[in-house]
Formats: structure tokens, C-alpha cells, sequence
């Protein structure tokens, strides 16, 4: 059988599982949130990652009914965590353009909302560059939109895209995520030293909160408090966790 046909009837055989990456603050050194990354462990095939599953689950149109079951899955477990005495931890939720696309967006994510009792305030939407860029003045009403409901847009993987810094001025962002490759060595690399400095003062100035993604060693991170990044996120404080370990890690006993 082929990996499409495996990977339709992996939702109904709950093969899905949503695990969790701490982001932390750079100032308290205390875990403030979670990105929600998904993963495909198929009996057959093992662990799948979703660098191949997600772009087929976007092509066959299995990508909105994956994403909702990751959003719905993740703010359950958020709230959760909640109940059970942790510090409020916002979650991040990555949107693929095909989900973006969908009608009634902000409709479909507050019905979501008020079903499970989630507190708006607590979600972040991480969206890429390109899926924006597609129809910038349809996306602005999209994301409008989806800010009156209290969740924030973090825009992921900046600077990778093709686009001008003009649709910063243009789209209502909350948070910029500063991609991994310039944040590799910047302790050492003096051009992704600069790119990253530039980058964190342009977002301050635009109000946004900063999130340096892929952090692995301790002289990037030290650069990054010299900086006044405001969150990092990487494999220096920890990879991607199942939800146990995850609570595991947030309440000291990891
Ligand atoms: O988890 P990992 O770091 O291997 O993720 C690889 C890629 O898959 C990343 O680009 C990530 O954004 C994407 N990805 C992981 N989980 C999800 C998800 O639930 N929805 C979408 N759209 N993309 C995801
Ligand atoms: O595209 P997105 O930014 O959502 O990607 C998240 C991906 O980044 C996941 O596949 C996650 O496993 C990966 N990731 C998270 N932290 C690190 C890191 O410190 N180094 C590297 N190389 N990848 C990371
Ligand atoms: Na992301
Ligand atoms: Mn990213």
C-alpha cells in the first residue's frame, strides 16, 4: 500500500500524536509556551515526519481535518494543564495555506473555540510569509478576523520567504519567529549576527514579540539575551516532547 492511502485512514486509527516544544522566556528562563508539532507513527512505517506527511495531507485535502484534530488536541491538553496547577502556557498551532485558505475561518475557529471552552488569549497561529502573500488584502481580513477572537498571529520562519518587509506594516503580527538558519552560530557568524540583531530591533519597533527558533547551543543563547530576544525555542532546552514529558519538564521533575 502507498503512503497516501496510509496516511487517509490515519486519523480514524489514531495514529496521529501531537508532541510539544517548549518556548522559554528569555528573561525568567521559565517555559511561557508550546509549539504543537505533529507526528505519525504508523505501524508499519514507524515515525513518519511531517516534513513528508504534511505537505501530502495538504495536497490530498487531509489537512483541514488533521489541523483541526492538532488544534482541538492541543488546547484539550492546554487546558489540562491548566486544572492541573501549571504555570499558563500559550500554545502555538501551525496553519497550512490550505487551511488559511478555508471559508469562514475565523467562524470555524471560534466555534472551536467556545466548544472546548478555550480562552482565545492563550492561542497563537503560527503562519508562514508565503500563504499571506497569495492575496495580502484578503489575508489582512482573514487575520483581522481571527484577532477579534483574542488569539495571537506569529509569523514563522521569517525571513526566508521572497517577499519585502512591506507586508510587516501591512499585517496585524503579534510575534515574529526568527528562523533557524540565522540563528545557527550567531555567536560566530558575523553576518547572522547582524541579520539577527536587525531583525529583533525591527520587531521591537513594531511591537511584535520575538521568538528565535532553533536554538542549540549556549553562546547562541547568550547572544540572544544580550539582544533582548524575547523567547527562544530549540534543542538546547529541549526537542519536541510527548505530552507527558512535556508536563514532566514544565513542573521540574524532568
Ligand atoms: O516537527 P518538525 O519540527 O519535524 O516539523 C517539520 C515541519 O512540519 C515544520 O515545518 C512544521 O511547521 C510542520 N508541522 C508540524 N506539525 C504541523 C501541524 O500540525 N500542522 C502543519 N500545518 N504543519 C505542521
Ligand atoms: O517550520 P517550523 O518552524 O514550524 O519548524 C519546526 C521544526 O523545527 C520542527 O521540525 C522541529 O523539530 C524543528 N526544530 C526545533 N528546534 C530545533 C533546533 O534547535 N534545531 C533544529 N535543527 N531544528 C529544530
Ligand atoms: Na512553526
Ligand atoms: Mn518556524
Amino acid at each position: 500500500l502507498d503512503l497516501e492511502t496510509d496516511l487517509r485512514h490515519a486519523l480514524e486509527r489514531n495514529e496521529f500524536e501531537v508532541y510539544y516544544q517548549p518556548k522559554v522566556s528569555c528573561e525568567t528562563g521559565k517555559i511561557v509556551g508550546a509549539e504543537a508539532l505533529c507526528r505519525w507513527n504508523n505501524p508499519k512505517r514507524g515515525m513518519v515526519s511531517p516534513g513528508i506527511f504534511v505537505p501530502i495531507a495538504e495536497e490530498i485535502g487531509l489537512i483541514e481535518p488533521l489541523g483541526e484534530w492538532v488544534l482541538r488536541t492541543a488546547c484539550k491538553q492546554a487546558k489540562d494543564w491548566q486544572k492541573k496547577g501549571l504555570n499558563p502556557i500559550k500554545i502555538a498551532v501551525n496553519i497550512s495555506a490550505r487551511q488559511f485558505n478555508q471559508k469562514n475561518l475565523a467562524l470555524w475557529l471560534s466555534n472551536i473555540l467556545e466548544e472546548i471552552n478555550f480562552n482565545g488569549q492563550l492561542l497563537e497561529l503560527e503562519l508562514t510569509e508565503s500563504m499571506l502573500l497569495e492575496n495580502p488584502s484578503i489575508s489582512v481580513l482573514k487575520l483581522r478576523g481571527l484577532k477579534t477572537l483574542g488569539v495571537k498571529i506569529a509569523i514563522d520562519d521569517f525571513g526566508t520567504g521572497y517577499s519585502s518587509l512591506s507586508y510587516l506594516q501591512q499585517f496585524p503580527f503579534d510575534i515574529l519567529k526568527i528562523d533557524r538558519c540565522f540563528v545557527k552560530n550567531i555567536d560566530q557568524n558575523v553576518k547572522n549576527a547582524e541579520i539577527t540583531k536587525a531583525l529583533i530591533s525591527l520587531a521591537h519597533h513594531l511591537n511584535l514579540v520575538v521568538v528565535a527558533e532553533g536554538v542549540e547551543t549556549k553562546p547562541e543563547l547568550s547572544f540572544l539575551k544580550t539582544y533582548n530576544c524575547d523567547e527562544i525555542q530549540g534543542f538546547l532546552f529541549s526537542r519536541p516532547l510527548p505530552a507527558s514529558e512535556f508536563e514532566r519538564l514544565a513542573t521540574g521533575e524532568l
